[in-house]
């Protein structure tokens, strides 16, 4: 549907619309291509250099409804003034999106996760947004590194293991796991 700077640009749409967020180079590009199955012919693109796109891309699926791939937040190095206008329009598209069903916040599985993480997930909860934690890169992780990430992070975040799931972009898994968890988002 395009790629948008503002709010005010953002299509009209009465369509449901499911979010995805997290600090940038997590994955969300390539979790999405693989979402989709667009591994060839790249939907959302991968970009080698964190933290360069601004914009809110939206993706109409099946005349269904609309994913939104949210800006990443960048790396501590980030400019806070970069930091400031990427909290402000994240929220304010969480906020002002009257069809929002849900919020995919993504984490590397192999990091703990940041302060910022933990900001957005009190943000999401301040606001009732549903939200889903998707560990990506397990692939990059053993079968018993897979497990401690996700007890780290069951712990740290406070929440059930079901409103985790581990991903990898990389192999697939996850894929039909995740898929579920949105068409749960999308019929509350
Ligand atoms: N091994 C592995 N690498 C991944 C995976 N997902 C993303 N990457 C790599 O991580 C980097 C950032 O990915 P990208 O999708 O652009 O992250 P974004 O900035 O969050 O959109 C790229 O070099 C990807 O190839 C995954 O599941 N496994
Ligand atoms: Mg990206």
């Amino acid at each position: 549907m395009g790629s948008f700077f503002r709010m005010s640009e953002t299509p009209g749409t009465t369509l449901p619309q499911v979010a995805f967020v997290g600090r940038s180079n997590v994955g969300k590009s390539s979790l999405i291509n693989r979402l989709l199955e667009r591994q060839n012919k790249k939907i959302a693109r991968v970009s080698a250099t964190p933290g360069k796109t601004q914009s809110m891309n939206f993706y109409k699926i099946n005349d269904l409804f609309i994913m939104v791939d949210l800006p990443g937040w960048g790396y501590a190095k980030a400019p806070i003034r970069l930091r400031e206008k990427w909290e402000q329009l994240v929220k304010t598209y969480i906020q002002d999106s009257e069809r929002l069903m849900g919020v995919v916040h993504l984490i590397d599985a192999r990091h703990p996760p940041t302060k910022i993480d933990f900001q957005l997930l009190n943000f999401l909860t301040i606001e009732q947004t549903p939200n889903l934690i998707v560990l990506t890169k397990t692939d990059k992780l053993s079968k018993i590194k897979r497990k401690q990430a996700l007890q780290l992070m069951t712990r740290e975040l406070e929440i059930q293991e079901d409103q985790i799931v581990l991903t990898s972009s990389k192999t697939g898994t996850g894929r039909t796991e995740l898929i579920e968890a949105i068409e749960a988002l999308l019929r509350p």
